[in-house]
């Protein structure tokens, strides 16, 4: 049975004198309101998000030292561009020094900004001027990623900090953290080791799984190890094994993140999100399901039971009762990953019973920030100019983020693709990441194709002049600083304000359920954008505090969440506050097209 209280985020278990249920003008045993204990649990959850996004950055930044260091054999600097630019945007010296002496600076760096103590982490430094000029002036430009994360802990503690807003810029400040600091640091660092990413077609649903092949499913969140799983498929031994099974060959698929990680980069088909976890092994064809850390459900090893699948535990910091541990060592990765493929390929003997549904559809995957800028403008002017101009013209309403999970409160994947189905006919441009990228892959929304049938006349009109979908898959949790580099972008563009703020843009979590959801929400509101989820809204017992996310935030940070779980009203508010921004900024109603004459091209002052 659910808990009322814990509904609306006013239950309090931080000390022993509660727990206390707290609502109205009724207090915990130490005086707590409803307000300072929404405040406080909503500033957990955002401890609890930054603390997962940044250790995974954490250990990327670590292994990327490593590698750079030539000690940890089968990882390498595959993006050398990217390194130096990213060597230049942490203020570390390039100028007559070798790739390996960059990435040793670079990786040292990108470390040092978990545990920083005083000054700003760098990657905030790429926000607009006004938007950075707007954390200083309320003091929450993060000071090091931990440092920020440790402060709530501290804040929430009985009896420390007992007002909502300034509990509330604490969360901006470790939420900035993560968008700017620990996401943005795994993301780069990634793409630097692995590639950045470009367009790339593949497959989703439970249809990519093989009936004659030993199939692998990757699910968490870390590429370090995926990567690794990826390359020892197609070793040439561990292919000779699977042969000598009777098996055709191994099939990698995905489910949830470490899915998105490795479509991005090398296309390997997705066998779902997060809900279908449990699914995949139901088909009775999964030989191994590689688990590494967040989002995999305690059930599952529960449900392997009854199937022959092995579900394997690589990761010290997650162990799983009645999963095999394979620990997979960073320093010995390519042995690592051999090891799990092998132990896959053993269980192929045990299989029973196969039922693959038929479900698979078409998906384009790749769009990283730098893709985007690219097929954009062009090799020699990748910039983000067409798609402002777009936005300014009208054929563009404008941009929406929609990222985030799935959740069993609502049938699976409806929320997403309700909604995204409506804003692109609307002509919104949709930007995704997560397993809401994947719910709209898997009803055929990430093709090109799509622009014809679904998007509205302006959006099909940018769509098919470059070739894209109407719905861009930009990659996974981590990857949302992949929008928010974009966003920054778009301001610099020019033409649609100074800040994020400016932007026709919202963000949006319709199924979202983690902890890491509520971070990247308040690090979107942080950063300018309107932030809308479904489901409960968690926090609306503490009435002051609810009534500050949903307005008074506004004032602080131009910006501010709003709860509503319905999709079609979700996408009234989102085109509500899309007119409303294109208003401020003298655009909003649609610009024709004017052919210039001779004497208007006289006029112009250029
Ligand atoms: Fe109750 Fe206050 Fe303790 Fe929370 S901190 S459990 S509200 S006494
Ligand atoms: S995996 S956090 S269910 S998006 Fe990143 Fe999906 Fe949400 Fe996990």
């Amino acid at each position: 049975p659910q808990c009322g209280y814990c509904a609306l985020g006013v239950s309090c278990r931080i000390c022993s004198m509660g727990p206390c249920r707290v609502r109205d003008d009724k207090t915990g045993a130490c005086g707590a309101t409803a307000s300072t204990v929404a405040a406080r649990n909503f500033a957990r959850m955002v401890a609890g998000g930054a603390a997962a996004h940044s250790d995974h950055a954490r250990g990327v930044a670590e292994t990327f030292l490593g590698a750079a260091k030539g000690e940890a054999p089968g990882y390498a600097v595959q993006d050398e561009r990217k390194l130096m630019l990213t060597a230049q945007r942490l203020n570390v010296p390039t100028e007559g020094k070798s790739a390996k002496d960059v990435a040793v600076a670079v990786g040292e760096k990108a470390l040092s900004e978990f545990g920083r103590q005083h000054g700003e982490i760098e990657f905030t430094h790429r926000a607009p001027e006004k938007r950075l000029q707007i954390w200083r002036e309320l003091g929450v430009v993060p000071r090091g990623v931990d440092r920020e994360i440790v402060e709530i802990m501290h804040r929430t503690h009985i009896g420390v900090d007992q007002d909502y807003r300034n509990l509330a810029l604490q969360s901006t400040r470790a939420a900035i953290g993560d968008g700017w600091g620990g996401s943005m640091i795994a993301t780069e660092l990634q793409d630097i080791l692995f590639k950045t990413p470009v367009p790339v077609r593949s497959r989703v649903n439970l249809g990519v799984l093989k009936k004659d092949e030993v199939n692998v499913v990757v699910h968490g969140h870390e590429p370090l190890l995926s990567e690794m799983i990826v390359h020892a498929s197609r070793d040439p031994e561990m292919l000779k094994l699977a042969a000598s099974k009777g098996a055709k060959g191994i099939n990698i698929a995905g489910i949830c993140c470490t899915a998105n990680e490795i479509l991005m980069r090398h296309g390997i088909p997705i066998a779902g999100n997060f809900l279908q976890q449990e699914a995949a092994i139901v088909t009775g064809a999964v030989e191994a399901m590689v688990v590494d850390v967040q989002c995999i459900m305690q059930s599952l090893a529960k449900t392997a039971e009854k199937f022959h699948t092995k579900v394997i535990n690589t990761s010290p910091k997650a162990f799983m009762e009645g999963a095999v541990k394979i620990l997979f060592h960073e320093d010995d990765a390519v042995n690592s990953a051999k090891a799990i493929v092998r132990a896959a390929v053993e269980n192929f003997p045990r299989r029973g019973k196969v039922e693959i549904p038929d479900d698979v559809e078409d998906i384009i995957g790749g769009f990283s920030h730098e893709t985007i800028e690219y097929m954009l403008g062009g090799r020699y002017r990748a910039s983000y100019r067409p798609l402002n101009d777009n936005i300014i013209n009208g054929r563009i309403l404008g941009v929406a983020g929609v990222v985030g999970c799935n959740n069993p409160r609502t049938v699976h994947d409806k929320i997403h693709t309700e909604l995204v189905k409506e804003l692109i006919a609307n002509d919104v441009r949709v930007v995704e990441t997560g397993c809401a990228a994947i719910a709209c892959g898997k009803s055929g929304m990430l093709t090109p194709e799509a622009a014809l049938e679904l998007a509205g006349p302006g959006l099909r009109e940018v769509c098919e002049a470059v070739g894209m979908p109407p719905v861009l898959h930009s990659g996974s949790c981590v990857d949302n600083s992949r929008i928010l580099i974009a966003a920054a972008e778009i301001v610099r563009e020019g033409g649609l304000g100074t800040d994020i703020c400016d932007v026709p843009a919202v963000g949006v979590g319709a199924e979202w359920m983690s902890e890491k959801a509520v971070s990247i929400g308040q690090y979107f509101v942080a950063s300018g954008v309107h932030v809308i989820f479904g489901g409960l809204p968690l926090f609306e017992g503490g009435q002051e505090f609810y009534k500050y996310l949903t307005d008074g935030m506004e004032s602080d940070l131009k910006a501010r969440w709003s709860f509503e779980p319905d999709p079609h009203k979700i996408a009234a508010i989102a085109f509500d506050h899309l007119r409303k921004k294109r208003a401020a900024l003298g655009i909003l109603g649609k610009k024709d097209r004017v052919l210039f004459d001779m004497a208007m091209r006289r006029e112009l002052n250029v």
